[in-house]
């Protein structure tokens, strides 16, 4: 431990009364919090004899930072992300404020109860952000910031006081990178607004954190512009170090060793009294410092850290008066309150029978009292009720916003040109959109992690501008020197350009996506990126979708496609994240028609109700809507000339459509998805002499008809008869001997599952290695998925008579 930064003669006056609440609010919040989670253990116990993990500790170590922020210094416009394993804490407070039921405490952990980690779609009681995977939420605080700062650039929700973003931080939660990737992207953006707490208790889950973490934070933050504020030692502990000796109190504690510091909270007063006997108990006047206290108010005294005391933190956290970003570093006691404060194995830690009845006494709680709000407290419960009544962040009641919606049309305007990629063709949609006048062009808002101009977004952002609050000309434009994209930053564009970190592009489209849930502006955002490095950030992507956050996603250029990029850039696994990936509609569309029409059905579909359950009977999720991600290639394609029908719209919409409808004697039918319908096409007109009736299915959306399948299937086991999903329509006039070859260029089990829907024998072609280099050409014969190997998979699982094409190319 070392030097501190609060200067205790800044503090202001609290009010006594106000003190005396909080203080009381404090017990009982760490009551009902330590007290929800033994219940929901002691359930469980005698039901299934499961336990779950305690996370009392980690719960205590933020029980009075909370207690300040929720009652005391929030705003309801102030939005928190709340470290995961305070959630029974974040639950308590709510439970005291009228807005969290008892149902749910007393469910914790249990089916349809107060969530483990905070959930803004799974709990009821106002979680601004989901978090649980660690690190996360954090980052999600710094972009909602900055989508704030954007939506009021734009002249919307100008009515409503700005708020502040709030992280309640574990310090251990620090050691994930893309806490770091998102500071760097703040200075650049420059953040306000943002808060981080960060709950110092140099406890991680496993052991005691390193010595002098809090100097590395501290340099690291004041580097990015942030303000640092140290909140280390709390009023009881200043007062002693201004008694004769106190600095020698001082020095000591400065200098004790983390793992030692938390050895002696745990073992307590005496074990205090002989350590500093031991190592000071001799110099001077501190000696009258520990003796003239008591083994208990000596533990009282050394565990008095900033973070656990109300009038320190209430007054700093009040005396915050501008907009800067801004960490503070709260030494707290992970346990702090509880029987294993201080030891390093508390994380999962639980708390006994016998421990808790003694806290249960301590707090005065009578058996059978123990969801009282106001049992055991000293101030009448009338007292308390008025306090809670009046506390600024519960004045506006649920704070839960809801943008309007803006208005897509069915159709929307681009021209086709003979030969063309999806990529481009997602350009030429979106330099579309960015003529118009419209609110849908004026709410669209595009991100991109260093790859705007290669993933086909610079026609957009050459009209609709970059977004930063201050103007930045484009100095080569004023120079007057040639170049294909103006780069032009003002407050008013509509891009927001990120440095290479795919993390912050999806919790940035995380934060831009519940805009309208937040700032009560709704934005339509769009994300571009390699569509391999969708891996680099899927833990946020899952995030941002679990959290209902709406967004379109264009991962390109895709696959082996993009050949002479380079084996490096090959994705193979992103079709099934497609399918997999819980709140995210996939498509991976062959040509610019279709692409069209799922554009413009995804712009609203990411904007339907965000309020209601997925049920079983909308599995698609159609009226609960989602996010859409679109896979794209840059392989230039020969078009359809043809009509887009309201019914091949809706096919392209449900995932598959027959572009060549299969005969009644068909033996063989080929089954494509994207890039690869030259060579799905290319295959069955060669085959044409030798097979009857060849059908050709192109998939749109594998997930999307994967999901409809399954639900109807489900739908049918549940009493639902005449439940029929879009493929089993399709796959019914096929005749049950005729085999499929599915080809795709990614992962060949996203279409290997056609073959159960109806029982046809199915012949998966796709790729499962990559890293190859070369051509378009060479990579579809290297991997197997040319038209000469459709040809052949086609005739080993359809025999007949030789297919001759297959000879003359082989
Ligand atoms: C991405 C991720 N990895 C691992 C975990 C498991 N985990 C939960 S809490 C935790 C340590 C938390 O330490 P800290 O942030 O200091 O909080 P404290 O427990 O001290 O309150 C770990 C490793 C997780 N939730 N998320
Ligand atoms: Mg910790």
């Amino acid at each position: 431990m070392a030097d501190s930064r609060p200067d205790p003669k800044r503090r202001r006056d609290i009010s006594a009364d106000t003190l005396t609440v909080l203080r009381e609010l404090e017990k009982k919040v760490l009551w009902l919090a330590s007290w929800t989670i033994h219940n929901a253990n002691h359930l469980r116990e005698s039901s299934d004899g499961l336990k779950v993990g305690g996370h009392q500790a980690s719960s205590a170590s933020l029980a009075t930072i909370m207690t300040a922020l929720y009652f005391h210094v929030l705003k309801p416009e102030d939005r928190v992300a709340v470290k995961p394993h305070a959630s029974p804490i974040f639950h308590a407070i709510q439970y005291l404020l009228g807005r969290q039921t008892r149902e749910k405490l007393e469910a914790f952990r249990g089916y349809k109860g107060a969530q483990s980690y905070p959930s803004r779609t799974k709990d009821t009681d106002d979680v601004d952000f989901s978090t649980g995977s660690v690190g996360l939420g954090v980052a999600q605080t710094l972009f909602s910031s900055l989508v704030q700062d954007y939506v009021r650039a734009h002249g919307w929700g100008l009515d409503q006081p700005e708020g502040r973003m709030i992280a309640l931080v574990g310090d251990a939660e620090l050691d994930e990178g893309n806490i770091f990737e998102a500071i760097l992207e703040g200075w650049k953006q420059g953040v306000r607004n943002c808060w981080w707490i960060i709950d110092y208790n140099r406890q991680s889950l496993d052991a005691v954190v390193r010595e002098g973490l809090w100097a590395r934070y501290e340099t690291l933050f004041r580097g990015f512009g942030w303000d640092v504020v140290i909140l280390k030692y709390g009023s009881l502990l200043q007062e002693a170090f201004a008694e004769p000796g106190g600095e020698r109190l001082r020095a000591w504690i400065d200098h004790c060793p983390n793992q030692l510091y938390s050895a002696l909270v745990f073992q307590g007063g005496a074990a205090w009294r002989k350590r500093l006997r031991d190592d000071i108990g001799d110099q001077g006047a501190v000696t009258q410092i520990i003796e003239k206290r008591s083994d208990d108010e000596l533990a009282r005294l050394m565990t008095n850290l900033a973070g656990h005391d109300l009038p320190a933190l209430r007054e700093v956290f009040s005396s915050i008066d501008h907009d800067r970003p801004t960490c503070f570093i709260c030494y707290t006691i992970k346990g702090y309150g509880l029987p294993f404060a201080g030891h390093k194995d508390n994380h999962a830690g639980l708390m006994t029978p016998t421990q808790m009845q003694a806290l249960q006494a301590a707090m005065r709680v009578r058996p059978g009292c123990e969801w009282e709000k106001f049992e055991g407290l000293e101030l009448p419960a009338e007292n308390i009720q008025s306090f809670l009544d009046h506390v600024p962040f519960a004045a506006r009641g649920r704070r839960r916003e809801r943008g309007a919606r803006i208005d897509v049309p069915a159709q929307l305007t681009v021209s086709i040109p003979a030969v063309t990629s999806t990529q481009a063709g997602f350009g030429a949609l979106l330099n579309e959109l960015a003529k118009e006048t419209s609110n849908l062009a004026a709410r669209v808002v595009t991100a991109s992690p260093d790859v705007t101009v290669s993933t086909n977004l610079g026609p957009w952002v050459n009209r609709r501008g970059l977004f930063a609050r201050e103007t930045l000309a484009d100095t080569f434009k004023s120079e007057r020197i040639p170049s294909t994209f103006a780069w032009e930053y003002s407050p008013k564009g509509q891009h927001i350009e990120l440095g290479i970190a795919e993390m912050n592009l999806f919790i940035l489209l995380s934060a831009l996506g519940l805009s309208h849930a937040i700032n009560g502006e709704r934005l339509l955002p769009i994300g571009t990126l390699y569509d391999p490095f969708i891996a680099r950030g899927l833990d946020a992507l899952n995030y941002a979708c679990y959290q209902e956050a709406r967004f379109i996603l264009a991962g390109t250029p895709s696959g082996i496609t993009l050949a002479p990029e380079g084996g490096a850039h090959q994705s193979i696994g992103t079709p099934l994240i497609g399918i997999a990936q819980d709140g995210l509609a996939a498509f991976e569309p062959a040509f610019l028609d279709e692409l069209s029409a799922v554009l413009a059905w995804a712009l609203a579909y990411i904007q339907k109700d965000d309020e209601k359950e997925v049920s079983e009977r909308n599995w698609l999720r159609d009226d609960t809507g989602g996010s859409v991600y679109l896979r794209l290639s840059t392989r230039p394609i020969e078009q359809p000339k043809r009509e887009m029908t309201p019914e091949l719209r809706q096919a392209i919409i449900d995932g598959a459509y027959w572009f060549r409808p299969p005969g009644p004697n068909s033996e063989v039918v080929i089954a494509y998805t994207g890039a690869l319908a030259p060579e799905a096409i290319e295959a069955v007109g060669l085959m044409a002499e030798d097979r009857r009736d060849v059908g050709l299915l192109a998939v749109t959306s594998a997930d999307r008809l994967n999901a409809d399948w399954t639900a109807a299937s489900r739908a049918r086991e549940r009493g639902l008869v005449h439940a029929r999903s879009h493929i089993e329509r399709l796959l019914a006039n096929v005749p049950s001997h005729c085999g499929i070859v599915s080809v795709l260029d990614g992962h060949p089990a996203t279409l290997a599952w056609l073959g159960a829907v109806h029982g046809h024998r199915v012949r998966p072609l796709g790729v499962e290695h990559f890293g190859q280099t070369g051509s378009i050409a060479d990579l579809y014969r290297h991997y197997g998925i040319d038209a000469n190997a459709i040809i052949a998979a086609a005739q080993a699982i359809a025999p007949g008579r030789p297919i001759r094409h297959l000879k003359a190319l082989g």
